[in-house]
């Protein structure tokens, strides 16, 4: 008998795995629950956190309107002991992989909105009490964030409990509208029961919010990767609590009905607007549209390097397949060590002496798997019908081939448990659970993204290498890279896995980020997204002439949100009545984010 519940269902909730996951699931579960030391839950510390400048009082009548302005009994004071969780069973109330304290980045309650008409209340019931809202699709922004909201004491607007449903699949058209509260596991399935031969596009790992990924401007691995790319269509409410469609829904359908050339069309007329409400706090998105792929053959494998130093020339080979379109997805590189992580296997299996984990002992531990000496692996998949995906193999084997030991194997080459067959899942719009294994590494395990964009260029991607494998060196963390390679660039996303228990190892991370940042800066290079707590520190990055783009935001956040209400700091953006308060994690503040104002 396991000591655990079941894992909650699709069938039981939105969140939930669905049933073809299940035994997958209660087995990662139980792994990582057989390393982790830290209790399920410790009473808490501090008193409930209220929001800024706000008086028990006040939070008293507002939460008493709040719960007036929704037809469900639908707020949750967060005032119950902080639980971590998994994966499949994450919080909502805080950061489940915190940086810093876990207490320090907490909500003060969480409202369930049912539809768009009740998130406009919200909207306006926090303009009212000035009270901030942070609102989340589902949460599991992790290694980013996760539910936690920036400004502690905000109410957090978890869209996802009750506006989950698939509002349309358009067999024709090939695309679909869903809510915030749609994974990809729930999207899966739903387009699995029409029997359409569609696909649906998923990261790594199929728990998020299809919705809130790529307002995030996450990343998936079926020709359909760039999530925001394949988006067509917002509905959006706005901070002062109107609600806008974007693109071609702006033109009013016939006798009510939605537009139809909504998920058609992205641009419309105008300003395209879209991309505003990505990676901001400009409005909440409660429906988007999104094109699926049509159904193909398509044909998975995987590239190993004998030596570390054929970095470049794998890296100078990918560029012009990516480019000519030659590689249809977006592959990934990823350095042998993620060979021995993804086993599931904790770190210890594999290294007990002091510091990071040697090449020596990756070498050693690679004779356990059935690649040799291995220091590089590609994995890709090819698209279309066999033919194509012939004619593809061919010139991509040759390619690759110039690399001196470089060997090539179909998922049929390697055994049954090899991550190769899940790679095959994923890059077929299959989504998993084989991911999380890697986090077994260490005990207690967390992780945090540091996430650079490089040139797919030799001499780019070995600078930002270098300075990653330095600071983690520096800072004692084993290296993880994995390069996702989407074309003429490529998502350099560096994993620091943590363990939570120990506040040394949660400092030393935030260390190493902090100074993975500055440094990618200081060679010209940025991150595409990055954990709430960094936001600051990469937004300032981003400061051509004087800061001009962060002096756009602020001008629009200003004007969309004169209160401040919505999501304040989110991706570096904080509204005027926050400016200059000691909230920005900028400049000497950024040097200990537990120094900030939390
Ligand atoms: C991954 C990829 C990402 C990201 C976080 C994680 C992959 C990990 C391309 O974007 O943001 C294996």
């Amino acid at each position: 008998m396991s000591k655990f519940k079941p894992i909650p269902t699709l069938a039981s909730g939105h969140s939930g795995i669905p049933e073809r996951l299940q035994a997958e699931a209660k087995a990662a579960k139980e792994r990582s629950y057989s390393l982790k030391t830290l209790p399920e839950s410790i009473p808490r510390q501090k008193p409930l956190k209220l929001p800024p400048n706000i008086t028990q009082e006040t939070f008293d009548v507002a939460i008493t309107a709040l719960e007036k302005v929704l037809i469900k009994q639908a707020v949750e004071l967060n005032n119950k002991p902080l639980v971590d969780g998994w994966y499949m069973e994450h919080p909502n109330t805080h950061d489940a992989y915190h940086v810093i304290e876990q207490e320090e980045m907490v909500c003060s309650a969480v409202v369930y909105p049912s539809n768009a008409s009740e998130v406009q209340s919200i909207v306006k019931w926090a303009n009212e009490f000035k009270i901030p809202i942070y609102p989340i699709s589902m949460g599991r922004n992790l290694g980013y964030g996760g539910a936690a909201p920036r400004v502690p004491g905000s109410v957090v607007v978890d869209l996802g409990r009750n506006m989950n449903k698939v509002l349309n699949i358009d067999e024709e058209n090939a695309s679909c509208m869903v809510e915030p509260g749609v994974s990809y596991f729930k999207l899966y399935e739903e387009v699995q029961k029409t029997g359409l031969p569609l696909w649906i596009d998923t990261p790594d790992l199929g728990g998020g919010s299809v919705l809130g990924n790529a307002i995030d401007r996450g990343v998936g691995y079926t020709p359909y990767g760039d999530h925001f790319a394949n988006h067509c269509g917002m509905e959006i409410v706005l901070p002062n609590g109107e609600l806008l469609r974007t693109g071609m829904g702006a033109i009013p359908g016939k006798d009510g009905a939605d537009n139809p050339t909504w998920t058609c069309f992205q641009h419309a007329f105008g300003p395209s607007i879209d991309g505003i409400f990505s990676q901001s706090n400009f409005g909440i998105v409660t429906k988007m549209g999104f094109w699926l792929m049509p159904a193909t053959e398509y044909q998975s494998y995987m590239i190993t390097f004998p030596r570390e130093d054929d970095f470049e020339k794998i890296v100078d080979i990918i560029r012009p397949l990516a480019v000519k379109r030659i590689l249809g997805n977006v592959p990934q590189l990823r350095h042998a060590i993620q060979e021995l992580a993804v086993t599931g296997k904790p770190r210890s299996h594999w290294y007990s002496g002091p510091g990071r984990v040697t090449r020596e002992a990756i070498r050693e531990g690679l004779k356990e798997l059935p690649f040799g000496n291995i220091s590089w692996v590609f994995y890709g998949t090819q698209y279309g019908d066999q033919a194509s995906i012939s004619s593809q193999l061919a010139l991509i084997k040759v390619e690759f081939g110039k690399i001196p030991g470089s060997k090539f194997y179909l998922p049929s080459d390697v055994p049954a448990d090899h991550y190769l067959h899940s790679r095959v899942q994923v890059c077929s719009g299959v989504p998993v659970l084989k991911e999380l294994d890697w986090l077994n590494w260490k005990p207690n395990a967390a992780h945090l993204f540091f996430s650079p964009i490089t040139p797919t260029k030799s001499k780019d991607a070995r600078k930002i290498h270098t300075i990653i494998e330095k600071l983690h060196q520096n800072w004692g963390f084993d290296t993880f890279p994995t390069l996702c390679v989407a074309g003429r660039e490529m998502h350099y996303i560096a994993n620091i896995v943590y363990n939570r228990a120990d506040p040394d190892e949660k400092s030393r991370a935030r260390g190493l980020m902090r100074e993975m940042i500055s440094a990618a800066a200081k060679e010209g290079f940025g991150e595409y997204r990055t954990h709430l707590l960094f936001a600051d520190q990469v937004a300032e990055t981003y400061s051509w002439n004087d800061g001009a783009l962060r002096k756009f935001n602020e001008t629009i956040k200003d004007a969309l949100d004169p209160n401040g209400i919505l999501a304040p700091g989110r991706n570096g953006i904080w509204p005027r009545s926050y400016r200059d308060q000691g909230w920005e994690l900028i400049g000497e503040k950024a040097k200990d984010v537990t120094k900030a104002r939390l």
